[in-house]
């Protein structure tokens, strides 16, 4: 069933099973640079990817409610390294979080373009237990020539993904719903793709909820 067609009771529960997830502790495990160096893939993994600069970092942070997990700057191209994160309590259940190294600087040389080509996917051919990536684009300019490379790559490597329009709190309330069909129809051949487009704003709190319920489903 889609996200915007539940009952206002099964919204509820929806929303209640994310924060009751979100509530367990969630702590850095590594940065991996390479596969090998991944933890076990034992538990549900999720992943954030995106432009450099788009939020992820942010995002995971707002999700949390931890200002300083996830590493955020002003400096686009600055994590480098797969971040993995984990949810909960690692010997009974939860998941792994992984902040994706982002894509799209300007000023990164091609040979580390094709490094992080290479690493993405690797990590997207050999991860059995992700379930899902979110794929966040600026809700300010919208889905990028490097965004639909990336979301070429996961219709290929046939791993499931979401669109999320980060920082909300920069577009005109007028404009959102505009900008989530318009992201919408952009997708409908992309096959790995949800259909639905989420909306956040790690600054302002938006979407959160929703998210946090998308993630709990997911586990
Ligand atoms: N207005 C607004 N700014 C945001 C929001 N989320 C993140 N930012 C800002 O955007 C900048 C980049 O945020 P990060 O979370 O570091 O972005 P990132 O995607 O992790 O970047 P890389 O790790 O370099 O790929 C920071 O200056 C944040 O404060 C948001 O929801 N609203
Ligand atoms: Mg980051």
């Amino acid at each position: 069933m889609l996200e915007n067609e539940k009952t206002e009771q099964e919204q509820a529960a929806f929303i209640e099973r994310g924060r009751l997830l979100f509530r367990s502790a969630c702590e850095f495990l590594l940065g991996a640079a390479s596969l090998s160096q991944l933890p076990e893939p034992n538990a549900t993994e999720i992943a954030f990817a995106g432009r450099s600069n788009v939020g992820k970092s942010s995002l995971l942070n707002a999700l949390t409610g931890r200002n300083n997990l996830a590493r955020t700057s002003n400096t686009p191209g600055r994590t480098q390294q797969l971040n993995f994160f984990f949810l909960g309590d690692r010997k009974k259940d939860g998941l792994y979080i992984v902040d994706l190294p982002g894509y799209g600087y300007a000023k990164v040389s091609r040979s580390l373009v094709n490094e992080w080509v290479k690493l993405m996917r690797e990590y997207l051919r050999g991860r059995p237990n992700l379930r899902r990536v979110f794929v966040l684009v600026d809700g300010r300019h919208g889905l990028k020539d490097s965004d639909k490379e990336l979301m070429l790559m996961l219709d290929e490597t046939a791993v499931s993904y979401q669109i999320v329009l980060t920082k909300i709190d920069k577009v005109k309330i007028a404009e959102q719903k505009k900008l989530v069909e318009k992201t919408q129809k952009a997708i409908v051949k992309n096959i790995a793709a949800h259909p639905i487009v989420l909306m956040t704003s790690s600054v302002k709190g938006y979407g959160l909820d929703e998210l946090r319920g998308v993630i709990a489903d997911l586990v």
